[in-house]
């Protein structure tokens, strides 16, 4: 239930955002929440107080939680607690309108990590981990530099396939301090890694409410978690080589030139390094940002395969992506049941590249390391990936006078928690993390090639001439097609058609 699972072929256009249950129910990333909770540990220290979904708080979560939160560490059982929940898909009304009485922010509920637990996506080779950080202590909250007193310094993140020696030396060496910390280090890599595995994989519930897993995909919490979790992991990197300046780079996989694996993250015993990724898929493999399986590989000539990436940018980022819901993803709120309601850009390229990386089976039990939740971070790739994940985001607030963050408070109060570059535990609001500049960080421009390949009728992209045969991308009048979604492997959510 945790594979990072492949969606849909680029062959479909659609101008609705409502996300089909039956498109979905089979996938094996979100569905079972509550079979996550059947495995949490029994080690029963602290039970927060059970809020009721049913009686309307009072104020936001913010309320609950001083400033400062003395956070102690419990591993609890919660396997006498189930409620029965359907698949993550039973209940989706919630995102709707269900919640709406008791809209509040949602938050994990990090007193109480639990047990995490992935398989192949299809219930096969299941495996049960522990990815909750080794402690915890007091939390502080994050404060972005006031503009007014401080000289705002905006540091740039690079394109993975244009930094120069030096740079990937200075990476090189960070990355490899980090890996070089102790593995009870909330800083080490190993810990880093386990935060997406901790996240993702059911080891937390939601605050007040033990019988609701925590989840971080397939909702408008997806863009602002992940940019936190990689602004963290770029200040301990940055801390440990005593370079606070230093920005991690993105994979520019929304660019002709960026269509590869950085040709670094390929060296053998660097940092960088990942022995489990899809063999056939390393440089110069040219990236099929439609990538469905390996049982379905495009093999399309060079430029067909770069015309259709391109045509699949312009449509995730535009064509599919014209409200907020489209592109960030749905509403997740305290109460509601773990998400299910994936923006354009979460689905497709972003879960398409997770699994073009990692390496499937029969090579691997679970598609490991990116094509899973719990092993992604793992893959030092997955930080340049999330990057060019989190670039898109800013982009896209600026491709119309509409595309603009929700001002939904319930939105802007959630918190997630990490520790900072000095193992100190922190906790930060989504309203934080809405602005990179703010932050302090931003992108090399690159030329966005895919605003002018727009999807036509027949699957050609004006841009770069015809695609190939199979690229049907029909326009968006043309929506509708049959559902007649297949699963023969673990699929992440389809785009509607
Ligand atoms: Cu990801």
């Amino acid at each position: 239930m945790a594979s990072l699972s492949t969606t849909t072929t680029p062959t479909t256009t659609t101008t609705t955002t409502t996300k089909s249950l039956s498109s979905t129910s089979h996938n094996p990333l979100w569905s079972k929440p509550s079979q996550l909770s059947a495995f949490r540990s029994n080690q029963t220290r602290h039970i927060a107080p059970k809020i009721s979904c049913k009686v309307a708080k009072s104020d936001d979560q913010q309320s609950q939680t001083p400033k400062t939160t003395n956070v102690e560490t419990s591993k609890f059982d919660r396997r006498n607690m189930l409620i029965g929940l359907g698949g993550l898909y039973g209940a989706a009304t919630t995102l709707s309108g269900g919640s709406a009485a008791i809209a509040k922010p949602t938050a994990p509920d990090v007193t109480e990590c639990g047990l995490s637990e992935a398989d192949d996506g299809h219930g096969n080779n299941p495996i049960t981990l522990d990815c909750c950080p080794s402690g915890f202590g007091q939390a502080v909250d994050f404060k972005l530099p006031n503009p007014y007193s401080e000289p705002r310094k905006v540091n740039i993140r690079p394109a993975a396939h244009l930094v120069n020696n030096d740079y990937i030396q200075k990476y090189w060496k960070a990355l490899a301090l980090m890996k070089a910390l102790p593995d009870s280090d909330p800083r080490s890599f190993k810990q880093q890694a386990d935060v997406h595995c901790a996240y993702c994989n059911g080891g937390y519930h939601q605050v007040g409410l033990p019988d609701l897993d925590y989840q971080i995909h397939a909702s408008w919490l997806f863009f602002p978690f992940h940019r936190a979790y990689l602004y963290f992991y770029e200040k301990i990197l940055g801390k440990l080589i005593d370079d606070p300046t230093f920005k991690i780079p993105y994979w520019n996989w929304d660019h002709p030139d960026g269509m590869v694996m950085p040709e670094f993250f390929n060296i053998p015993n660097s940092p960088f390094f990942d022995p489990i990724r899809d063999q056939k898929h390393l440089p110069p493999t040219v990236m099929d940002l439609s990538y469905d399986g390996p049982t379905k590989e495009h093999n399309l000539p060079y430029n067909d395969q770069i015309a259709q990436n391109l045509t699949i940018m312009h449509r995730q980022m535009i064509t599919n992506a014209k409200t907020r819901v489209m592109f960030l993803g749905g509403p997740f709120r305290s109460c509601d049941d773990p998400p299910s309601e994936p923006g354009s850009l979460e689905v497709q390229p972003h879960g398409t590249i997770h699994n073009w990386v990692g390496n499937p089976q029969p090579n691997t039990l679970r598609w490991e390391d990116m094509g899973n939740f719990y092993s992604a971070g793992r893959d030092p790739i997955f930080y340049s990936h999330h990057a060019n994940v989190d670039r898109t985001w800013s982009i896209w607030k600026t491709l119309s006078h509409r595309n603009r963050d929700f001002k939904d408070k319930d939105f802007l109060n959630s918190y997630f928690y990490f520790y900072d570059e000095n193992a100190q535990l922190v906790r930060i609001y989504v309203r934080d993390c809405l602005d990179t500049v703010k932050m302090g960080y931003d992108y090399q421009p690159m030329d966005l090639p895919w605003l002018k390949s727009r999807p036509t009728r027949h699957g050609h992209g004006h841009q770069r001439g015809h695609g190939h045969g199979r690229g049907h991308d029909h326009g968006r009048e043309k929506c509708c097609c049959s559902r007649n979604y297949s699963h023969t492997i673990s699929q992440f959510p389809k785009i509607p058609r």
